[in-house]
């Protein structure tokens, strides 16, 4: 396939074509490049090296566009149940620094027996079937080399299914899941020894593929009624399942605790959270921690949600996050559209740049409150491990009802997962294996008698069949979609029409879905309020109107009210009148030439007109006019004779005449436009001179039209006048920048 273009689309039908024969280009996880970074003068600490392609953060405008990168991984987590859409997704995400794509659904993977080849996007939209992964590692195989960075691809490994997914994963190229038996044994309910057998097997095809393991005790807080009650039982989850998998052979490196703050302001955020990752980093210092941000809290403001990241961030910067997840943050409603992804995103990239070397520049207090409370939590989990061993080991503790109590360990509230060791999904499911047991594969835990068939095959039991799928790729069997109603091409057909057509419409998550958002705000209590917004969803003739958001300004004086509808129409892009953009020099090439070659405006408000605020704007240093990149002005005033521009810029020597033009009855705005250059002409100046013109009815073209070097419409900033005004002297003169 061609290499990605940045001002072209991604073409998913040639990602979807030939898909049977494809290979992903590489196995294992990769970090990033971390270390110092400097940047237009500025020196990073906990940098990474730059992308290719990007888009900055939109601050990064006065600052020439860098994006400076931070050294821990950055997570989007990307599923809105449609494969072909995510992979649309994943492109922006990684052009905003998201080098570990999770692909997470609404409803459980977990639920599934077994693997699921063939099926469309399965429940709630996961890619677990082999062609979605193919299709979703192929794009990301382009996206990496479009950015200039490895991408981390990455899904779960749980469920009774886990071993055949792990198997599936490293096939296909995955990079990182999410594995601990303790998920599935707490949360989904399935039979503790069958889990632990699993995850033996998972964890050995996991550690063999290099994959990065992701575990599950955050899941712990989330659940629990006080999270931050059960913060010393999460060390000790965090323990077995580590100790666990690196016995199997996961390299500590890539054993990452799944770490969540507990807690959420309103609560004393800091003063929970920050003690609890304090522990958990120095207990847990040679694996990696993935912070995800706290979403237990989180309801439908997407404002609030944002706070709690930054809170959350600003953690991870004081106790180094390896991965910093952006869980999208309006988890709350269930909305995972792709601004909110992209704002997430932008969010941690923006925090936790501007919180590098925080740890350099503050100390953590010692004597107090922080280290006397992680002590506490680390007491009360090497208690709890105590406690767990003496009854008897793991099962007999979740038997007991050991786990996600809610009372802070030695305390018990008795409202714990219990599970029976007998109980749960695939009970009675695991067999001893048999004395001539023999599996001919790669990546095998336990015991496999190979040597009763080949001596020579004890390393390597997969030479018995002259290599498996994970050294041979052509031998695995791709079995493309079978559901006949609902899979990728239909729903490509459908859509059709808005891929790579002139056609457009809004869009949300899928192509072609057109759905808007609407902020509304009633003088209204918040039960009329939702109601009105209904019924204006519906006025304004959108479809399937919903309420996603409602927030009380007061009680009685008002509220505000968030909807969500669809459009009713298409867009035809040819039909639109696209303004002319005026392309900008950067700040240091305008200062740099300026410097150089002293450049004068003669400027002020033509013929009758008296509206002066606009040129004033642009030509004042306050909001960024041409003053602040040194180009010096004289201001003539309100209705300027025509011919005084010209005069005055003869006598005063300048290079430049700036003239607002509002009012345009009459079209005198052209009148006048016309009239100056035929005076300059008639001067003997014209050449000599730029003419610009400008005011909220001019628009480039117009401008040009009535022999104007060029026009400056609304929305002009000081920069776009500046940055044509050096260009065009540079034509004029000649001269080098
Ligand atoms: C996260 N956004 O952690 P089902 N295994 C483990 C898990 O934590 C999860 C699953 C499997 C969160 C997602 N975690 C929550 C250890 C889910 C997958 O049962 O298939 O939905 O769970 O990134």
């Amino acid at each position: 396939m061609d290499k990605l273009k940045p001002n072209e689309k991604m073409n998913i039908h040639a990602i979807l074509k030939d898909l049977d024969t494809y290979v992903p280009h590489k196995r294992g996880w990769t970090w990033r490049n971390a270390g110092e970074l400097k940047l237009r003068g500025f020196t990073y600490k906990e940098g990474s090296t730059s992308l290719k392609n990007y888009v900055p953060l939109p601050s990064a405008n006065a600052l020439d566009n860098i994006d400076p990168q931070p050294d821990c991984v950055v997570t989007a987590e990307i599923a809105s149940g449609r494969f072909e859409d995510d992979i649309r997704r994943m492109r922006m995400a990684a052009y905003h620094g998201a080098d570990h794509i999770m692909v997470i659904r609404t409803a459980g993977q977990s639920h599934f027996d077994g693997l699921i080849e063939g099926t469309p996007q399965g429940v709630g939209g996961i890619p677990i079937t082999r062609k979605q992964l193919r299709a979703q590692r192929r794009a990301l195989d382009l996206i990496e080399e479009e950015v200039g960075r490895p991408i981390n691809y990455h899904s779960y490994v749980s469920g009774v299914a886990g071993p055949e997914i792990a198997v599936l994963f490293t096939e296909e190229g995955v990079n990182g899941a999410h594995q601990d038996p303790q998920y599935n044994i707490l949360y989904r309910n399935i039979n503790m020894v069958r889990s632990i057998v699993d995850a033996a097997e998972s964890k050995k095809v996991m550690a063999y593929a290099g994959m990065l393991q992701i575990d599950g005790a955050h899941n712990a807080n989330a659940t629990a009624r006080d999270a931050w009650k059960v913060m010393p039982e999460l060390l000790v989850q965090h323990a077995i399942n580590s100790v666990f998998s690196e016995k199997i052979g996961i390299k500590p490196e890539n054993i990452a605790l799944s770490t969540v703050p507990p807690a959420a302001a309103p609560s004393p955020d800091l003063k929970l959270n920050l003690p609890y990752a304090v522990a958990l980093r120095e207990f847990f210092d040679k694996y990696k921690m993935r912070a995800q941000m706290n979403t237990k809290y989180m309801d439908s403001s997407t404002r609030e949600a944002t706070v709690t990241h930054v809170l959350n961030l600003l953690i991870s910067r004081l106790t180094s996050a390896d991965i910093q997840s952006t869980i999208t943050p309006d988890e709350g409603r269930n909305v995972p559209w792709h601004i909110y992804n992209i704002e997430a995103l932008d969010t941690a990239k923006q925090a936790l740049m501007g919180m590098d070397d925080l740890r350099g520049l503050l100390n953590l207090n010692k004597d107090g409150y922080l280290y006397q409370k992680k002590r506490e939590i680390q007491e009360r989990a090497i208690l709890m491990m105590e406690e767990v061993i003496e009854m008897g080991g793991y099962f007999k503790a979740v038997e007991a009802g050991m786990f996600v109590d809610s009372g802070e360990y030695p305390e018990r509230n008795g409202d714990g997962i219990q599970r029976d060791i007998d109980g749960g999904v695939g009970k009675n499911s695991t067999i001893k294996r048999d004395k001539d047991y023999m599996a001919p594969v790669t990546a095998h835990y336990g015991y496999n008698n190979v040597a009763q068939y080949d001596e020579s095959a004890v390393d390597n039991p997969a030479k018995l069949i002259d290599g498996c799928t994970f050294e041979k790729p052509e031998k695995v069997q791709f079995i493309d979609e079978l559901d006949e109603s609902d899979n990728v091409c239909l729903r490509m057909e459908e859509t059709e029409k808005y891929r790579n057509t002139n056609i457009i419409k809004p869009e949300v998550e899928w192509l072609g879905d057109g759905v808007v958002t609407v902020d509304l705000f009633f003088p209204v209590d918040v039960k009329v309020a939702a109601e009105a917004a209904i019924v204006t969803g519906k006025k304004m003739n959108l479809k399937d109107v919903e309420v996603i958001h409602k927030e009380v300004l007061h009680p009685s004086e008002g509220t505000r009210v968030q909807i969500k509808g669809k459009v009713q129409f298409d867009i035809d892009v040819t039909t639109l009148d696209i303004p002319e953009e005026i392309e900008t020099m950067s700040e240091e090439e305008v200062y740099a030439y300026v410097k150089k070659n002293p450049l004068k405006v003669i400027a002020g408000t033509g013929g009758d007109d008296e509206h002066s605020v606009g040129i004033r704007e642009v030509l004042d240093i306050k909001h960024g006019g041409v003053e602040k990149y040194g180009i010096s002005y004289a201001y003539l005033g309100t209705s300027v004779p025509i011919e005084k521009f010209v005069d005055a810029a003869i006598e005063m020597d300048a290079q430049c005449i700036m003239m607002s033009t509002i009012i345009s009855h009459d079209d005198v705005h052209y009148k006048n436009m016309e009239k100056l250059h035929n005076y300059a002409v008639e001067k003997g100046v014209r050449d000599k001179l730029v003419l610009i013109a400008g005011g909220t009815q001019v628009t480039p073209e117009i401008a040009r039209k009535y022999k104007m070097d060029q026009g400056f419409g609304r929305g002009t900033k000081g920069i776009h006048i500046a940055s044509f005004l050096v260009k065009q002297h540079q034509e004029m003169t000649g001269n080098e920048g």
